[in-house]
């Protein structure tokens, strides 16, 4: 793992960026990395091709619905599909991944159909997949929160005896996401200095799309954001997170070293998050036009699409596939989401704990009697009302008789 280094260059901009196919499409060489990526054939990269373009249709369908009102909010990945799939796919089965709340290219790679995110953003669900069935946790809104949680996995799976057996199969690293802006949260700190010490399996990716809401990335840090782990001995790379194959080569290269008891690594991926932060945000606030049109020159969908033209390995007829395919998925997301039933309040109660604890039994117990009470009053208004219109009735009965 040579391509993860350890040590600062004397001056911090010499850190150099990994890619592996420029925005044009050329493919650069790049030893170690190239092996990495050595087994994929055409058809695992039509497939990227194919998910990363299913995704942006289903995200572009979900700022909609958010529009329409169909969701309270919803925060596009738009720009970083390549980091995203690319990460996902590098991953091994058995993996743990533990995402933000705009991993949307990590869970279609996990196989978590869109719709299955939308209630959560629809605020009618927690949470709606089984994260122990798809090694994918819950998404996580709490900046860094996650990145503690996904090393005290990972410790686990040492004590678990499932790390570093020389078995493929079963031995398993964690694969933890954050933002640029979360890697100034002191979870992430504590995550480093945990993995540290414990050499536990864990590799820590970084997206860095430029922006944590409308604070640049030069402002959380004066160097590349992957030098920051170096200072804990944990090796780190810097990628082009628009480029898929980069990204699945570092990330393939760094589980597969975690899981072998080599320990933690940390990986910068350098992307663009195309869109605003969220629905509620609007970037002409604070950045530029120029910026997001030099980003869009390095469309990591177009990228992959130039490469495949210049292997013959894909032609026009697949793009269009992809493009039916895509507006397919996003008509059913729209089908899905109107066909979405609103919860009863009582559930909020529910999956608080695994076993019934007696405090959140108590707060069931007086919600429960509190709505009772609602039901009551509206008995009784409805029985007033009725006692108010039966007593009118006769007024005007006695009165047609005088
Ligand atoms: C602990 C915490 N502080 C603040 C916020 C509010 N907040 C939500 S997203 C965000 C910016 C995050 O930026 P970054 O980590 O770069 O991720 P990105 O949104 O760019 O994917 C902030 C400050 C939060 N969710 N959690
Ligand atoms: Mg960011």
């Amino acid at each position: 793992m040579s391509v993860f280094r350890t040590t600062i260059p004397e001056h911090a901009d010499d850190e150099p960026l990994i890619q592996l196919v420029a925005p044009d499409g050329t493919r650069t060489p790049h030893e170690e990395l190239d092996a990495a990526v050595a087994h994929l054939t055409g058809e695992d990269l039509r497939r990227y091709y194919r998910d990363m373009v299913m995704i942006r249709a289903a995200d572009l369908e979900a700022t909609s619905l958010q529009r329409q009102g169909q969701l309270g909010l919803w925060a596009s990945a738009l720009g970083q599909e390549a980091a995203q799939i690319g990460a996902g796919h590098a991953a091994r089965t058995q993996d743990y991944l533990v995402p933000t709340y705009r991993e949307h290219g990590i869970a279609w790679a996990r196989g978590i159909e869109p719709w299955r995110l939308l209630d959560v953003w629809r605020g009618i669900a927690h949470g709606s997949y089984d994260p122990y069935e798809l090694r994918t946790h819950p998404y996580m809104l709490v900046l860094g929160a996650q990145v503690p949680q996904a090393v005290g996995y990972a410790m686990g799976l040492q004590r678990d005896g499932l790390v570093g057996t020389g078995d493929l199969e079963s031995d398993t690293a964690v694969l933890t996401l954050f933002g640029d802006g979360s890697s100034s949260e002191g979870e992430v700190s504590e995550g480093f200095t945990f993995a540290a010490s414990f050499q536990a399996p864990t590799v820590f990716f970084t997206q860095n799309n430029q922006w944590a809401i409308s604070v640049p990335t030069t402002v959380q840090s004066r160097v590349p954001l992957a030098q920051r782990s170096r200072g804990w001995g944990i090796p780190s790379v810097r990628i082009d997170g628009n480029d898929v194959l980069a990204v699945y080569g570092a990330v393939r290269l760094a589980l597969d070293a975690a899981r072998e008891g080599e320990g933690p690594s940390y990986i910068e991926a350098v992307t663009y998050r195309m869109a605003a932060h969220t629905t509620s945000d609007d970037p002409t606030r604070y950045r530029a036009r120029a910026e997001e049109e030099e980003w869009a020159a390095k469309d990591p969908i177009d990228r992959l699409r130039r490469y495949l033209e210049t292997q013959d390995e894909i032609d026009e007829e697949f793009i269009g596939h992809c493009e039916e395919e895509g507006h397919d998925l996003a008509m059913a997301l729209h089908h899905e989401i109107h066909a979405m039933a609103d919860p009863d309040p009582i559930e909020i109660f529910s999956h608080v704990y695994a076993d019934p604890h007696p405090l959140v039994e108590a707060e069931r117990a007086e919600f429960e009697r509190y709505r009772s009470q609602f039901e009551d009053a509206g008995d009784q208004a409805d029985a007033g009302s009725a006692a108010d219109s039966a007593a009118a009735d006769s007024t005007a009965a006695e009165e047609g008789r005088r």
